[in-house]
């Protein structure tokens, strides 16, 4: 059944001239990762076709290779496969409504269909491992550079193997590209990893300064002032999200902060509780189970939602 759907998408590469690798808003190595390396991977099987990574260049992302500008398409006959989006709305740089052929591949719980084809497993670690599963079920190409990228999603969507859904499988796949490929695992962990002290003293903020509910709900927002003096911007410290797991008082947390230029609050959300992309749906964001995001321009909607992750903490604590 997959590998019938990687058939089917894999013929659907074959036969397109042109194609367009597109993501979700607000980058992660994982969707940066999974349009990369499959623009490279169908570049190395079809050397004529045009492919096209796009989408707002994502500086902080640059080692994993770097994005295309395309301004003129052929609605009817141009292939777009999406990557790592469940929803239209959340697609970066390209109006899909527009083309004809759409395919999605995606890891997210499934919010709407819109594409002729979708492959989602919603208990896949990644974008980037779905990619390599195709890979490995179908003609497309490997290299090095392609497997290098593929295990930095990997590596970084499940938050270096910590999350749910890493399984056994996981491990094989990640076993096979280091082995075959002779990823040195080091020099890309420092690629992924290494940070100026500047953000150490971010995040130690953070950890000083979050409040904590007698819920188990955490939340803190970062004003730009607050940032800007750590000499660190609102991206990085929203990616900090995930250096507050596993801790015992806290169940669920947000992190709130604000995109000056589009006048924009954007909440970061994690949990290891109670679920969590319902709650955000409802204040127009998504994501999955345990790891959501919104974003509004209305302060006021924040409120509301901090006010009711909190009663959802304290219905799981008394459940
Ligand atoms: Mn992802």
């Amino acid at each position: 059944m997959k590998k019938e759907l990687f058939k089917k998408i894999y013929n659907e590469i074959k036969r397109s001239k042109t194609i367009y690798l597109v993501r979700h808003i607000g980058p992660d190595p994982d969707a940066v990762a999974s349009q990369i390396a499959l623009r490279e991977s169908i570049k190395l099987t079809f050397p004529s076709k045009n492919v096209y990574a796009i989408g707002t260049n994502a500086a902080r992302f640059k080692y994993l290779g770097l994005l295309d500008k395309a301004n003129s398409f052929d609605f009817d006959n141009d292939l777009v496969i999406t990557l790592d989006v469940p929803d239209v709305a959340r697609i970066d740089g390209l109006d899909v409504k527009k083309f004809k052929n759409v395919i999605k591949i995606d890891h997210h719980p499934f919010v709407e269909k819109y594409g002729k084809f979708e492959y989602i497993d919603d208990k896949n670690t990644s974008t980037c491992q779905i990619v390599l599963e195709m890979i490995i079920n179908t003609r497309l190409r490997c290299n090095k550079f392609v497997a290098e990228d593929l295990f930095m999603g990997i590596v970084s969507d499940s938050n270096r193997f910590l999350f749910e859904y890493t399984n056994p499988f996981t491990f094989d796949l990640v076993s096979l590209i280091i082995r075959k490929y002779k990823l040195d695992i080091q020099e890309l962990y420092k690629k992924m990893y290494m940070k100026p002290i500047s953000e150490v003293r971010l995040l130690g903020y953070i950890q000083s300064n979050i409040k904590v509910t007698k819920n188990g709900f955490a939340y803190i927002e970062l004003e730009n002032d607050i940032i800007k003096s750590f000499n660190a911007d609102a991206a990085s410290a929203s990616n900090m999200i995930n250096d507050l797991n596993n801790i015992n008082e806290i169940l669920v947390w947000l992190f709130i902060t604000k995109d000056e230029k589009k006048d924009l609050y954007k909440v970061n959300i994690r949990s290891r509780g109670p679920i969590i992309n319902e709650i955000a749906s409802k204040y127009n964001g998504g994501g999955h189970k345990y790891a959501s995001g919104v974003r509004t321009t209305d302060r006021a909607v924040l409120d509301k939602l901090i006010e009711e992750l909190d009663e959802a903490c304290k219905l799981f604590i008394n459940k």
